[in-house]
Formats: C-alpha cells, sequence, structure tokens
C-alpha cells in the first residue's frame, strides 16, 4: 500500500478513539499552543494520539501541527501537516469539530502546490471524512474506523445557498462589510465556529466561507498550513475557488509554520466577487 494510501487509512482508523476521547477531556488544558490559543485537554490528546500514529508510517518525513511549535523530523518521505482537532472550543456547546490533514511532498513550511491530498474527518451527527487527491473529493462515513465511500467525485452545487463568516462584525473591513451586504442578501447564515462544520456545510450545499482579514488582524486567524492550503485544495479539487482575498491561497508563498492567512473558500463566482469587492 503506498504511504499516501496509509496517512488516510490511519487517520480514518484514529477517528472512533479520539471522538470516544473528547467526552472526557472538556477542560481547559493549562497551555497555550504556538499561536497563543488556550489548548483544551481533547487537543493535546488528538495531537499526542494523531503523532504516534502517523510517525510511524514508513514514507512519512515530517510531522507538523498546530499544537506543536516546530516540525518532527521522522525520516524520508511526505510532510503530514494537522491540526488534530479543529474547532475543540465547540467541545463545551456540544457542536461540530475534526481533524485536518495536509499531506506535502516537500519540506514544511510548503505552498499549497506541494499538497498531494488534504482531508477533514467531520465528528458531527456521525462521523465523515472527506478527501481530496488525484484531482477528486470523496466523502466517506468513518464506521469502525473503516471508510466507506458514500460521494464520488463531489463537486460544489452550482447554486450557492449559505455563507459563514467568521470574525466580530465591527473588526471586518470596509471591502469585506460591503461584500458581506451583497450576500446576505442572497443567501443564508450558517456559521458554527468550526471550519470544518462550515465549509462541509459549503461543500454540501454551495455557498461561501471565510474567516477574512480584519481591521484589528490583517492576516486573519486561521493557519495557511494546517487549514487554508488543505481546505482549498478541497475546495478547488470540488471544482471551486480559494482565496486570500487576492489570489488561490495555494499561491500564498510559505514564509512560516504557523503563519496566519484570510481565507475564502466557495463557488467560484461567489470567490471572483470577493475578489472584486476587497
Ligand atoms: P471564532 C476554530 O477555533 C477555528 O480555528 C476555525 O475552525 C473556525 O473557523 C474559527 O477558528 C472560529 O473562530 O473567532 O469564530 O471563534
Amino acid at each position: 500500500m503506498e504511504t499516501l494510501d496509509k496517512i488516510i487509512d490511519v487517520v480514518a482508523a484514529s477517528a472512533p478513539d479520539i471522538r470516544g476521547g473528547l467526552a472526557g477531556r472538556r477542560r481547559k488544558a493549562d497551555e497555550e499552543n504556538p499561536s497563543g490559543e488556550t489548548q483544551m485537554a481533547a487537543d493535546v490528546w488528538a495531537d499526542e494520539y494523531l503523532e504516534s500514529e502517523l510517525t510511524a508510517i514508513e514514507g512519512v518525513g515530517e510531522f507538523a501541527s498546530e499544537e506543536r511549535e516546530d516540525v518532527i523530523d521522522c525520516g524520508e518521505g511526505l510532510s503530514v501537516a494537522i491540526d488534530p482537532l479543529d474547532g475543540s472550543s465547540n467541545i463545551k456547546s456540544n457542536n461540530s469539530m475534526g481533524t485536518i490533514v495536509g499531506v506535502y511532498d516537500a519540506p514544511l513550511p510548503a505552498s499549497g502546490r506541494d499538497l498531494v491530498a488534504s482531508a477533514y474527518v467531520l465528528f458531527g451527527p456521525i462521523t465523515t471524512m472527506v478527501v481530496a487527491r488525484a484531482g477528486t473529493v470523496t466523502e466517506y462515513v468513518v464506521e469502525d474506523g473503516n471508510l466507506r465511500p458514500v460521494k464520488k467525485d463531489l463537486t460544489l452545487p452550482h447554486d450557492p445557498v449559505v455563507y459563514g463568516f467568521g470574525g466580530r462584525v465591527p473588526d471586518w473591513t470596509d471591502g469585506f462589510a460591503d461584500y458581506v451586504d451583497e450576500i446576505e442578501d442572497e443567501l443564508k447564515l450558517r456559521y458554527g465556529g468550526a471550519m470544518i462544520g462550515d465549509i462541509n456545510q459549503v461543500l454540501t450545499y454551495g455557498g461561501v466561507f471565510a474567516y477574512p482579514g480584519l481591521q484589528s488582524r490583517p492576516e486573519g486567524k486561521l493557519r495557511l498550513q494546517f487549514e487554508g492550503n488543505p481546505m482549498a485544495y478541497i475546495l478547488e479539487s470540488a471544482g471551486g475557488r480559494s482565496s486570500d482575498g487576492e489570489q488561490s491561497l495555494l499561491d500564498v508563498e510559505p514564509e512560516s509554520l504557523h503563519q496566519r492567512v484570510p481565507v475564502h473558500l466557495g463557488n467560484d463566482d461567489l470567490i471572483d466577487r470577493l475578489e472584486s469587492t476587497l
């Protein structure tokens, strides 16, 4: 089995244990992640679990996590960048969250153009996994850690329905606020505070997700290596677009492992309109 298949299978096989470990780990850990965000005990749990599983795979050369300062060198081969439990603050309110994985054929930090696959596991009412590789996107149900395909060659619906925008309204830039004025007249608001769940709605119904650059934080909140690039790879493989406001996220120059980037993802014409408005 090739390395990429092993990575995807290990992430799927880990999902039931990670999900099963959430209930007892709803408390805050007494640590911060490299982005200065308070870690939940579940963040640490999921990160340690996946680090152990993924670094053991023959053909994985580097491992990095949103929860760790530095890249771990574990041999030769592909680089795996994960957000082990994206949206972990949703544990408190029992809302959706999950794991994001980017597989790069280059040392980290890497360009999105070096991605050979990306995926996310969504802990919703059921556990699903969406995988983009070789230009196509597949949605699976994760059953006992095994992948059962339910949607092959998944593409964004042509007629968009939902939008979800992060950041506080007073902190949006004038350009983004002008864009929101247009969009909110056309689409329905769906924002759950975990990008996996919000982007899964965009993939399901069509629409746009954004965590934009803010007045207080022009670089936005989300991390390029662990969130922006992998999700952009999925959306673009599904016929959509991504943007930092000017260009595809996959073309953003990697400068540091935890660099943040404004993230806009969705139907191509909605992203085109965003770029012409910003
Ligand atoms: P806010 C979760 O913490 C996350 O990294 C993304 O999954 C999500 O889109 C965003 O931050 C939510 O941020 O400011 O709305 O809590």
